[in-house]
């Protein structure tokens, strides 16, 4: 009975490879829905028999509650682009140059670039261990068990004396019938829809849940391998390639090809130019890479690409289509973007309906009215755009910026030389809710470690904050409720929110976000009104007296605190405990530090950027590195060579305890 198990996880394992690999099945799909029920019937009777490699593994994970980090062992780089052929070639001749060979004798290899997602998958002695994202190419996210769905993605190497280990990179990414197919389920369904295959196979593999992938028909290909410790020897990339299709991986054949010659560019990228239409798959260029090892090895990298690969993009696709109306949306910032709505227009694969105007200056430069005929462009998976007026419609509106914002009613303003136009609604616009909070709980504000921006994104979207007032009134019944936090999360927040009530006037300042008013300037102006009540009456004419603040900054001060609801939001904050020390008016006494510079070094039991808030709120300044200048070095463990040359140079070296009591007595000057 086991031999018959075992048999069939190979039969099943084989017709697998025929369907998703070679793209040639040997059998009916009801003959194989047979076999694998018959497979997950032994498998319930002898659950102990169950090998990680079987078929019904692929979808076998409970979801998961988060994307655990993965470090690259070896990096994962991107590729250059070239926009022309001219840019290929010279691409090419750089690297023969440095080679000192002919540009002509090149070997290059083609293949066309997947309009999917990178990926990297391990293998430890034949069997699948893990898989996971590029990320910024030195970290990635552990995405095993969306990988694992994919069949074209062998669970067990095909071969008899695997590699101990082998970590192959590749695309994923969904076929252009099977983006067609979900996005009209979805329509159906009223479920979410996909701008482009690309998205669909990005946003399925950032899934926590297996099924939904394992019922979603995603592909990979791979294009090289990474870490390798393995008997195989190679002299040239398309080897890998082979190797890696005897291991049971899909190849991009017959895409991909051996150039003959240099010369040979023209004809393979007019080639694929001309196949790519009917390809199953989406593809945004076609990838040459010089094929020989050894060479590639010599060139080696640059920034974070290969100096032996290059990527020649596809241009912008083109279509015309029919300028309807114009909408304007209110961002995170409160930036109004006008944006273009459409009569649909296939481009490029993907059907367009809406494109971004960026700013008013851009309506000017192209001439635009609603009603005009317009040429839209599409690159890739940027956002399409409006290139051009193609012609000029028979009845054409005007395109006006609105005067109040369409979330909030509050005026609109542009700004003196700038092309942006902002809602002024402030505290109170819920366009700008999410993001005004997260900068107040932001490191460089209040610093409310707990109170992350994926936190803030649900308890806003769910109607628990609206501004960042309610941070005060949260309970820990609003967040323990949440998917994947809990009592204990809540507790973190709850005491997050706590510990940085006691605050310093400048901070708090700074995390209104009023517009223009950065870190630095709301310290001057602190300093300058010295409490609450002195900045809130304070007039246009008294703000300009504050160094480095000129009329736009002056301007949103008096603005931001003459919108009575901005000044109840910040009230019922003082309410709830927030509170900050008046800067005296008696600068000796206020700013006991003041005329000296300290700098900070090793690790801190409080977070840095506090420790320095701390001693600038004092007076101090705040330097990176020691010099005999310096008045003191806050040293914490592990501190290294700035520790030292305060030593040499005799400069005062203060640890964090001694630190903290002069912190906890103000006036204590006197210490140094
Ligand atoms: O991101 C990529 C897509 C396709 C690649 C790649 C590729 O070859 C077909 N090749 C390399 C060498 C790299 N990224 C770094």
């Amino acid at each position: 009975m086991k031999h018959a198990y075992t048999q069939l996880i190979a039969t099943l394992r084989h017709w697998d490879y025929e369907y998703y690999v070679l793209d040639n099945p040997s059998v009916s799909d009801s003959h194989y829905d047979a076999a694998f029920r018959e497979l997950l019937a032994i498998e319930a009777a002898h659950p102990d028999w169950v090998t990680p490699d079987s078929p019904s593994q692929r979808v076998g994970a409970e979801p998961i509650s988060e994307f655990n980090k993965i470090e690259h062992r070896v990096k994962m780089l991107s590729l250059a682009n070239a926009f022309s052929l001219e840019e290929t070639y010279q691409f090419f001749e750089k690297a023969a140059k440095d080679l000192d060979i002919a540009t002509d004798t090149l070997p290059i290899f083609s293949e066309p670039k997947l309009d999917g997602l990178a990926i990297s998958i391990h293998y430890d002695n034949g069997l699948f261990s893990y898989a996971a994202t590029r990320g910024d190419g030195q970290t990635g996210e552990d995405v095993s068990h969306n990988i694992k769905t994919i069949k074209s993605v062998p669970l067990q190497l095909a071969t008899d004396n695997p590699p101990a280990t082998l970590e192959v990179r590749g695309e994923v990414f969904m076929p252009k019938a099977a983006f067609a197919k979900l996005n009209s389920m979805a329509v159906e369904t009223n479920g979410k829809t996909f701008v482009n295959p690309r998205n669909a196979a990005a946003g399925t593999i950032r899934q926590m849940d297996p099924k939904i992938a394992a019922g979603r028909d995603l592909r990979f290909i791979p294009y090289g391998i990474g870490d390798y410790q393995g008997d195989a020897e190679f002299m040239a990339h398309s080897q890998i390639l082979d190797y890696l299709a005897r291991l049971g991986f899909r190849k991009n054949a017959p895409c991909d090809s051996f150039l003959g010659s240099f010369a040979e560019f023209t004809r393979n990228y007019a080639l694929m130019e001309q196949v790519r239409e009917r390809l199953p798959m989406e593809i945004d260029g076609i990838v040459y890479k010089i094929d020989t090892l050894a060479l590639q090895n010599t060139l080696g990298f640059i920034a974070r690409s290969p100096k032996w690969a290059v990527a020649r993009k596809f241009p912008a696709q083109l279509a015309l289509t029919q300028l309807l109306e114009v909408d304007f949306q209110v961002g995170r910032t409160g930036v109004l973007t006008p944006v273009a709505r459409l009569e649909p227009v296939f481009v490029g694969g993907v059907t367009v309906s809406n494109a971004t105007l960026h700013n008013m200056d851009e309506i000017e430069r192209l001439g635009l009215c609603i009603g005009d005929s317009v040429e839209i462009q599409r690159a890739g998976d940027v956002i399409p755009k409006i290139s051009k007026v193609a012609n000029i419609g028979a009845q054409r509106t005007a395109i006006i910026m609105p005067s109040v914002c369409p979330v909030c009613g509050a005026a609109v303003e542009r700004t003196v030389g700038q092309a942006a136009y902002r809602c002024t609604g402030g505290l109170s616009c819920a366009a700008q809710g999410a993001e005004r909070i997260r900068h107040y709980a932001s490191r460089k504000c209040m610093n409310i470690i707990n109170l992350g921006t994926k936190l803030i994104e649900v308890l806003y979207s769910k109607g628990i904050l609206h501004t960042i007032a309610d941070i005060y009134t949260l309970k820990a019944s609003d967040i323990a409720d949440l998917d994947g936090q809990g009592e204990k999360s809540a507790q973190n927040v709850l005491d997050s929110i706590k510990a940085t009530k006691n605050t310093q006037l400048g901070t708090f300042i700074a995390a209104l976000g009023i517009h223009e008013i950065g870190e630095e300037s709301a310290k001057a102006i602190a300093k300058q009104f010295k409490n609450y009540p002195a900045l809130i009456s304070a007039t246009y004419e008294d703000l300009l007296q504050v160094p480095d603040i000129g009329p736009v900054m002056a301007k949103n001060i008096v603005d931001f605190f003459a919108d009575a609801k901005n000044q109840a939001i910040v009230q019922a904050i003082i309410d709830a405990g927030v509170n900050w020390p008046d800067v005296a008016a008696d600068p000796a006494q206020a700013q006991p530090l003041a005329g000296q510079t300290w700098v900070i070094t090793g690790t801190l039991s409080m977070p840095r950027d506090q420790a320095k808030a701390a001693l600038e709120g004092l007076g101090a300044k705040v330097s990176g590195s020691v010099s005999k200048k310096t008045t003191a070095v806050l040293a914490g463990a592990e501190a290294g060579s700035k520790l030292a040359k305060a030593q040499e140079l005799g400069v005062k070296v203060v640890a964090e305890e001694e630190f903290k009591k002069l912190l906890a007595n103000y006036t204590s000057a006197e210490l140094l």
